[in-house]
């Protein structure tokens, strides 16, 4: 069952030439705050820590341990997306552009042991390990999603905002970009033999978007570990933005002078920019953005400016046009 009729969305490759694409799928079946003001906006309740042990360094998690959120809202009132619609349809087109498939072909990979090198244009390079990134304290984020095909989900993240690695880094005055990547590891991502796409995946944020109390790096879902299939053992996630810049399993954060080019500004310069804001007035240039379907809800909703969290970062934008950065 789908929880969603793949008519009715439009999925992000289909510009893609025929061939190229049955590549793709060749390949796949060959191979098995700074903010310190009070937030309203994907709201960490009350900032505690999550309790859960299976978040702990060095333990290993119980599957038996069920899903649970300390909230069954975001701020706005919305319920909670279901775990497993969250963890059954997902984007990840190094293992499927078959959302329902993803799960099958990330089970065999290896996000154990796991290391983020984060470096560039800052005093203090350093290499983090998973149990280093998990030191840094998680806390529960309740945010909407919204993909740029047109539909969306709220979900319990569990992070911690990335502004808090940033600082252990120190950026320079010279940084003005944040370049995340995603693992490279044709062996493991089917995907990435396909020569659809530049590999690996690659996104960007100016400084002052990756430093915002909204943006943060998750390493949980509804009080677990992250799943495979939704980025583990950790990914980006910016709210405001088109979910493509929400860059899974991150292996390298660099501090950058450029405009980082992202895997979808290369692939397809002309649908996806580099800001990806949520903007209903902007439409895609082969769909409406004013609509979106919430995952799980009959019918369509409007989508809200910058997803709802105008409040929050609209200030990050004041004097750019914003309908000429799609
Ligand atoms: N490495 C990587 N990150 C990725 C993607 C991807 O294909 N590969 N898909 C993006 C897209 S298009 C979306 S909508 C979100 C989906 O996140 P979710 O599957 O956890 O809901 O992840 C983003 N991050
Ligand atoms: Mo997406």
């Amino acid at each position: 069952m789908h929880p969603i009729h793949r008519s009715e969305i439009t999925p992000e490759h289909v510009y893609l030439n025929r061939r190229r694409f049955m590549f793709g799928i060749g390949a796949l079946a060959a191979s098995a705050l700074v903010a310190g003001a009070a937030l309203s906006g994907c709201r960490p309740p009350e900032a505690t820590p999550t309790t859960d042990p299976t978040l702990a360094p060095g333990v290993t998690p119980s599957p038996s341990l069920a899903p649970q959120a300390q909230t069954d809202t975001d701020e706005l009132g919305n319920s909670l997306t279901e775990y497993d619609v969250i963890t059954g349809y997902t984007n990840y087109y190094e293992f499927s552009i078959i959302k329902e498939d993803v799960t099958r072909y990330t089970q065999d990979f290896r996000t154990s042991p796991w290391q983020v090198q984060v470096g560039g244009l800052v005093e203090q390079p350093a290499t983090f390990t998973l149990e280093e990134l998990l030191a840094l304290g998680q806390e529960e984020r309740v945010c909407r999603m919204r993909c740029v095909e047109g539909w969306s989900m709220i979900i319990p993240w569990v992070g911690f905002p990335l502004a808090r690695l940033l600082e252990r880094v120190q950026p320079t005055a010279e940084a003005k970009y944040v370049r995340f990547e995603t693992l490279y590891a044709p062996d493991q991502m089917p995907g990435q033999s396909s020569r659809s796409f530049d590999w690996p995946y690659v996104e960007g944020l100016r400084l002052d978007e990756a430093l915002h109390d909204l943006t943060i790096l998750a390493t949980g879902l509804y009080g677990k570990p992250l799943t495979k299939q939704n980025g583990a053992p950790i990914r980006l996630v910016v709210p405001w933005k088109y979910g493509f810049k929400s860059i899974k399993s991150v292996v390298k954060i660099d501090c950058v002078a450029e405009m980082p080019v992202s895997l979808w500004m290369a692939s397809s310069p002309n649908e996806y920019g580099f800001y990806a804001n949520v903007n209903p007035n902007v439409d895609h240039p082969r769909w409406s953005q004013a609509t979106e379907r919430r995952i799980g809800e009959i019918g369509r909703r409007p989508t809200l400016m910058f997803n709802g969290y105008e409040e929050e970062v609209a200030a990050l934008y004041e004097g750019m046009d914003l309908t000429e950065y799609y």
